[in-house]
Protein backbone atom coordinates (compact mmCIF):
# COMPACT_ATOMS: atom_id res chain seq x y z
CA UNK A 1 0.00 0.00 0.00
CA UNK A 2 0.60 3.60 -0.13
CA UNK A 3 -0.13 6.53 1.65
CA UNK A 4 -3.40 7.35 -0.77
CA UNK A 5 -4.90 3.75 -0.42
CA UNK A 6 -5.01 4.54 3.53
CA UNK A 7 -8.76 5.21 5.18
CA UNK A 8 -6.65 6.60 7.94
CA UNK A 9 -2.92 7.36 8.71
CA UNK A 10 -0.44 5.07 6.84
CA UNK A 11 1.26 3.83 9.81
CA UNK A 12 -1.94 3.39 11.76
CA UNK A 13 -2.93 0.79 8.77
CA UNK A 14 0.34 -0.79 9.03
CA UNK A 15 0.75 -1.36 13.05
CA UNK A 16 -3.43 -2.68 13.07
CA UNK A 17 -2.89 -4.64 9.73
CA UNK A 18 -0.01 -6.25 11.19
CA UNK A 19 -1.66 -6.66 15.00
CA UNK A 20 -4.62 -8.70 12.59
CA UNK A 21 -2.23 -10.49 10.98
CA UNK A 22 -0.42 -9.41 8.17
CA UNK A 23 2.56 -11.28 7.50
CA UNK A 24 4.32 -9.68 4.48
CA UNK A 25 4.15 -5.69 3.32
CA UNK A 26 5.15 -3.47 0.04
CA UNK A 27 5.16 0.03 0.03
CA UNK A 28 3.82 1.42 -2.95
CA UNK A 29 3.21 5.13 -2.95
CA UNK A 30 2.08 5.55 -6.54
CA UNK A 31 -0.96 7.69 -8.27
CA UNK A 32 -2.52 10.34 -8.36
CA UNK A 33 -1.75 12.50 -4.75
CA UNK A 34 0.69 9.91 -3.99
CA UNK A 35 4.26 11.21 -2.14
CA UNK A 36 7.39 12.26 -3.99
CA UNK A 37 10.90 13.13 -2.84
CA UNK A 38 11.93 13.42 0.77
CA UNK A 39 8.33 12.68 1.86
CA UNK A 40 7.97 9.21 0.33
CA UNK A 41 11.17 8.29 1.47
CA UNK A 42 10.34 9.36 5.16
CA UNK A 43 7.18 7.37 5.18
CA UNK A 44 8.93 4.24 3.60
CA UNK A 45 11.49 4.68 6.78
CA UNK A 46 8.63 4.89 9.30
CA UNK A 47 6.71 1.99 8.01
CA UNK A 48 10.25 0.08 7.36
CA UNK A 49 10.52 0.59 11.46
CA UNK A 50 7.11 -0.66 12.08
CA UNK A 51 7.43 -3.92 10.37
CA UNK A 52 11.41 -4.19 11.47
CA UNK A 53 9.77 -3.88 15.19
CA UNK A 54 7.23 -6.25 14.50
CA UNK A 55 9.17 -9.11 12.07
CA UNK A 56 7.79 -8.54 8.96
CA UNK A 57 9.45 -8.11 5.80
CA UNK A 58 9.46 -4.39 4.24
CA UNK A 59 9.32 -5.20 0.00
CA UNK A 60 9.95 -2.16 -2.12
CA UNK A 61 7.37 -1.47 -5.41
CA UNK A 62 9.58 -0.62 -8.02
CA UNK A 63 12.20 1.51 -6.64
CA UNK A 64 15.63 0.20 -6.27
CA UNK A 65 17.43 3.39 -5.51
CA UNK A 66 14.93 3.36 -2.51
CA UNK A 67 14.81 -0.28 -1.62
CA UNK A 68 19.10 -0.22 -1.36
CA UNK A 69 18.92 3.29 0.59
CA UNK A 70 16.89 1.78 3.33
CA UNK A 71 18.61 -1.76 3.00
CA UNK A 72 14.67 -3.24 2.51
CA UNK A 73 14.45 -6.68 2.03
CA UNK A 74 13.53 -6.78 -0.97
CA UNK A 75 11.88 -5.00 -4.15
CA UNK A 76 8.76 -6.06 -6.13
CA UNK A 77 8.56 -5.11 -9.79
CA UNK A 78 5.61 -5.45 -12.41
CA UNK A 79 6.35 -6.38 -16.20
CA UNK A 80 6.60 -2.41 -16.89
CA UNK A 81 9.37 -2.24 -14.52
CA UNK A 82 13.03 -3.13 -15.04
CA UNK A 83 13.77 -6.47 -15.63
CA UNK A 84 13.54 -8.80 -12.26
CA UNK A 85 17.20 -9.97 -13.74
CA UNK A 86 19.03 -6.39 -13.26
CA UNK A 87 17.03 -6.02 -10.06
CA UNK A 88 18.10 -9.55 -8.72
CA UNK A 89 21.56 -8.81 -10.04
CA UNK A 90 21.78 -5.39 -7.94
CA UNK A 91 20.10 -6.38 -4.91
CA UNK A 92 22.07 -10.00 -4.66
CA UNK A 93 21.20 -13.38 -3.60
CA UNK A 94 20.14 -12.43 0.17
CA UNK A 95 17.14 -9.56 -0.85
CA UNK A 96 13.69 -10.56 -1.91
CA UNK A 97 12.36 -10.15 -5.65
CA UNK A 98 8.73 -10.43 -5.95
CA UNK A 99 7.24 -10.08 -9.73
CA UNK A 100 3.79 -9.57 -11.18
CA UNK A 101 2.75 -11.91 -13.52
CA UNK A 102 -0.36 -12.23 -15.66
CA UNK A 103 0.21 -14.99 -17.79
CA UNK A 104 2.16 -18.68 -17.90
CA UNK A 105 4.78 -17.17 -19.87
CA UNK A 106 5.66 -14.19 -17.83
CA UNK A 107 5.50 -16.42 -14.52
CA UNK A 108 8.28 -18.88 -16.15
CA UNK A 109 10.54 -15.53 -16.85
CA UNK A 110 10.08 -14.49 -13.95
CA UNK A 111 11.60 -17.36 -12.33
CA UNK A 112 14.47 -17.65 -14.76
CA UNK A 113 15.42 -14.03 -13.65
CA UNK A 114 15.54 -15.07 -10.16
CA UNK A 115 12.06 -14.14 -8.52
CA UNK A 116 11.47 -15.51 -5.33
CA UNK A 117 7.72 -14.75 -5.08
CA UNK A 118 5.10 -14.30 -7.99
CA UNK A 119 2.03 -11.95 -7.36
CA UNK A 120 -0.79 -13.53 -9.88
CA UNK A 121 -3.80 -11.08 -11.16
CA UNK A 122 -5.67 -9.26 -11.29
CA UNK A 123 -8.21 -11.77 -9.58
CA UNK A 124 -10.56 -9.67 -9.47
CA UNK A 125 -11.56 -5.87 -10.60
CA UNK A 126 -9.76 -4.00 -8.89
CA UNK A 127 -9.70 -0.08 -8.09
CA UNK A 128 -6.40 0.58 -6.88
CA UNK A 129 -4.22 0.08 -9.80
CA UNK A 130 -5.18 2.24 -12.71
CA UNK A 131 -3.53 0.18 -15.52
CA UNK A 132 -4.71 -2.93 -14.47
CA UNK A 133 -4.36 -5.67 -17.15
CA UNK A 134 -7.51 -7.41 -17.70
CA UNK A 135 -9.38 -9.79 -14.81
CA UNK A 136 -7.60 -13.26 -14.94
CA UNK A 137 -9.92 -15.39 -12.31
CA UNK A 138 -8.54 -17.45 -10.27
CA UNK A 139 -7.90 -19.51 -13.57
CA UNK A 140 -4.88 -18.07 -14.13
CA UNK A 141 -3.10 -19.60 -10.83
CA UNK A 142 -4.55 -22.86 -11.36
CA UNK A 143 -2.81 -22.68 -15.05
CA UNK A 144 0.76 -21.85 -13.34
CA UNK A 145 0.30 -24.59 -10.94
CA UNK A 146 -0.99 -27.17 -13.41
CA UNK A 147 2.17 -26.41 -15.39
CA UNK A 148 4.47 -27.37 -12.35
CA UNK A 149 5.64 -24.42 -10.64
CA UNK A 150 5.90 -24.58 -7.36
CA UNK A 151 7.17 -20.73 -6.38
CA UNK A 152 4.92 -18.97 -3.72
CA UNK A 153 2.14 -17.53 -5.50
CA UNK A 154 0.16 -14.77 -3.96
CA UNK A 155 -3.11 -13.91 -5.94
CA UNK A 156 -3.80 -9.71 -6.11
CA UNK A 157 -6.47 -7.86 -7.36
CA UNK A 158 -10.17 -6.91 -5.78
CA UNK A 159 -9.40 -9.67 -3.16
CA UNK A 160 -11.05 -9.61 0.15
CA UNK A 161 -12.19 -12.13 3.02
CA UNK A 162 -15.35 -12.50 1.41
CA UNK A 163 -13.74 -13.65 -2.14
CA UNK A 164 -10.21 -14.77 -1.25
CA UNK A 165 -11.40 -18.65 -0.47
CA UNK A 166 -11.06 -19.42 -4.14
CA UNK A 167 -7.77 -17.96 -4.75
CA UNK A 168 -6.36 -20.05 -2.36
CA UNK A 169 -8.50 -22.75 -3.71
CA UNK A 170 -6.95 -22.33 -7.13
CA UNK A 171 -3.34 -23.21 -5.28
CA UNK A 172 -2.47 -19.67 -4.35
CA UNK A 173 0.24 -19.80 -1.53
CA UNK A 174 -1.14 -16.18 0.28
CA UNK A 175 -3.26 -12.87 -1.22
CA UNK A 176 -2.14 -9.40 -1.57
CA UNK A 177 -4.59 -6.79 -0.57
CA UNK A 178 -4.63 -3.12 -0.60
CA UNK A 179 -8.16 -1.78 -0.45
CA UNK A 180 -9.46 -4.23 1.52
CA UNK A 181 -6.94 -3.48 4.62
CA UNK A 182 -5.79 0.01 3.74
CA UNK A 183 -9.24 1.50 2.78
CA UNK A 184 -11.41 0.19 5.88
CA UNK A 185 -12.07 1.23 8.78
CA UNK A 186 -11.07 -1.26 10.63
CA UNK A 187 -7.73 -2.50 9.45
CA UNK A 188 -7.02 -5.06 12.20
CA UNK A 189 -10.00 -6.84 11.90
CA UNK A 190 -10.03 -6.77 8.37
CA UNK A 191 -6.64 -8.49 7.98
CA UNK A 192 -7.81 -10.89 11.03
CA UNK A 193 -10.49 -11.93 8.53
CA UNK A 194 -8.54 -12.34 5.55
CA UNK A 195 -5.66 -13.93 8.21
CA UNK A 196 -8.89 -16.72 9.57
CA UNK A 197 -8.78 -18.05 5.80
CA UNK A 198 -4.90 -19.59 6.92
CA UNK A 199 -5.92 -20.97 10.33
CA UNK A 200 -4.10 -24.43 10.88
CA UNK A 201 -1.94 -23.50 7.93
CA UNK A 202 0.81 -22.67 10.15
CA UNK A 203 1.97 -19.80 8.18
CA UNK A 204 2.75 -17.09 11.34
CA UNK A 205 5.59 -20.20 12.29
N1 LIG B 1 -1.30 -5.21 -8.98
P1 LIG B 1 -6.72 -4.07 -4.41
S1 LIG B 1 -3.79 -5.64 -9.11
C1 LIG B 1 -1.07 -3.44 -7.28
O1 LIG B 1 -2.76 -7.51 -11.25
C2 LIG B 1 -1.87 -4.37 -8.07
O2 LIG B 1 -0.66 -7.12 -10.90
C3 LIG B 1 -2.20 -5.95 -9.63
O3 LIG B 1 -5.33 -3.64 -5.05
C4 LIG B 1 -1.85 -6.92 -10.68
O4 LIG B 1 -6.44 -5.14 -3.41
C5 LIG B 1 -3.24 -4.48 -8.01
O5 LIG B 1 -7.24 -2.82 -3.76
C6 LIG B 1 -4.14 -3.69 -7.11
O6 LIG B 1 -7.60 -4.52 -5.53
C7 LIG B 1 -4.58 -4.46 -5.89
Amino acid sequence: MGSINCARPPEQVLIDAIAGGTTFFQYREKGTGALTGSAAVELARQLQSICRAQGVPFIVNDDLELALQLDADGVHIGQEDAPAALIRQQLGPDKIVGVSAHSLAEAKQAIADGADYLGIGPVYPTRSKADAEPVRGTAIIEQIRAAGITLPLVGIGGIDARNAAPVLQAGADGVAVISAIAGALDSRLAAAELAALFAGDNISE
